[in-house]
């Protein structure tokens, strides 16, 4: 009696913390590493998301940012797949249920070239990675604010993020990070939540920006790690090294999911980066998974929703962010609202335009916020 009771509230405890399921790309979704059940197999199977023993469902601290626990969470061991996606297209990065409330704090991405060898066998030791994605404080009117994880929570526990159009076709490995300060007050308090996915991107770009090791990445001092969020804040700095001038910033939405993905193995890198390549590539995967069926259906589906998706979701920030510099352009005549305010959601009269710098994102249906549109 005693010993469930002790467990079931072992249970609700480390359910305080979480990880991603998996990721969507353009409605194709490709499974993460299930903590709860490959740990404990010798043959896990194939997926594009590193590997970790962190049966706990637990956090890097502070003590470390040193090591290299923080490179893609706890001991964790390079993805044995990867998934194709476009420079320009958009990741989907979807975490457990019901992300806790209280665990507020920015959400950062970063990608690290895995060079020619691939990211299945790169030394996480040896990746620099580059951000591409940072949403921190959104607003801090009422103590302890709204931060990046309040619009991953309002997206059903997920995260979007762009993968710059700009970026140079290769094997990179994608790091998704949320950073945790409910008790980061406290030198050591803060809670990093490092997931990584091995991601083949294709397009013509040919941006290779300066990356920095993983280890390098923060400080336990740092003022947005060593920080007390239950005060007023006047400014929030973000962790980390600069945001990549071609990063992309975007409103959150969510993705639907219309398939389920196959990862694809082998080297695969390419500098062409052709729907031919990771066709083909996509057969070696037969060999290690079980149907063929799958992976060709997942092919088809990737490339049709791929124009779909990409397209509609591009417009709308398009439009949005268009609206914004032409009604702050025409010269502020007090009909845009002021960054961080509220834009629009049901029952909104007031302004619906933003300031510049600013556009309209909407939060939830009842609340659209001004948001600054690059960092
Ligand atoms: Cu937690």
């Amino acid at each position: 009696m005693y010993s469930l009771l002790g467990s079931a509230l072992f249970v609700s405890l480390v359910a305080g913390h979480g990880h991603v399921t998996n990721i969507v790309i353009n409605g194709v979704s490709f499974d993460g590493w299930d903590i709860n059940s490959y740990p404990y197999t010798d043959s896990p199977p194939v997926v594009v998301a590193w590997g970790t023993p962190n049966t706990a469902n637990g956090f890097i601290a502070p003590d470390a940012y040193t090591t290299s626990d923080i490179i893609c969470h706890l001991n964790a061991t390079n993805a044995k797949g990867h998934a194709v996606v476009a420079a320009g297209d958009r990741v989907f990065i979807q975490w457990t249920a019901d992300w806790p409330e209280s665990h507020h704090g920015p959400i950062v991405d970063y990608l690290a070239s895995c060079g020619t060898s691939g990211c299945e066998t790169v030394d996480k030791t040896t990746l620099e990675f580059f951000k591409i994605d940072a949403v921190g404080l959104i607003d801090d009117t009422t103590v302890p604010g709204t931060w990046a994880d309040d619009q991953l929570i309002a997206q059903n526990s997920g995260w979007m993020v762009e993968i710059p159009p700009n970026i140079a076709p290769g094997s990179y490995v994608l790091r998704h990070e949320l950073i945790a300060l409910h008790s980061a007050g406290t030198e050591g308090g803060a809670q990093n939540y490092p997931q990584c996915f091995n991601l083949q991107i294709t397009g013509s770009g040919s941006d290779q920006p300066a990356g920095i090791l993983a280890t390098d990445l923060y400080n336990p001092t740092d003022p947005g790690i060593l920080v007390n969020i239950y005060t007023s804040l006047s400014t929030y700095t973000i962790p980390g090294p600069t945001l990549y001038s071609g990063a992309v910033s975007i409103t959150q939405t969510t993705s639907a999911i219309t398939a389920s993905g196959t990862p694809v193995t082998g080297t695969g890198v390419t500098t062409g980066g052709t729907t031919t390549t990771s066709t083909s590539t996509s057969k070696a995967t037969t060999t290690t998974l079980v149907t063929t069926t799958t992976s060709t259906t997942s092919a088809t589906t990737t490339s049709t929703t791929s124009a779909t998706t990409t397209n509609t979701t591009s417009a709308i920030t398009t439009s949005t962010t268009s609206a914004t510099t032409s009604t702050s352009s025409a010269g502020g005549d007090g009909a845009s609202q002021t960054l961080y305010g509220q834009c629009g959601g049901t029952g909104w009269t007031g302004a619906t335009a933003c300031a510049s710098s600013a556009a309209c994102s909407s939060m939830n249906p009842w609340y659209y916020q001004c948001l600054p549109t690059a960092a």
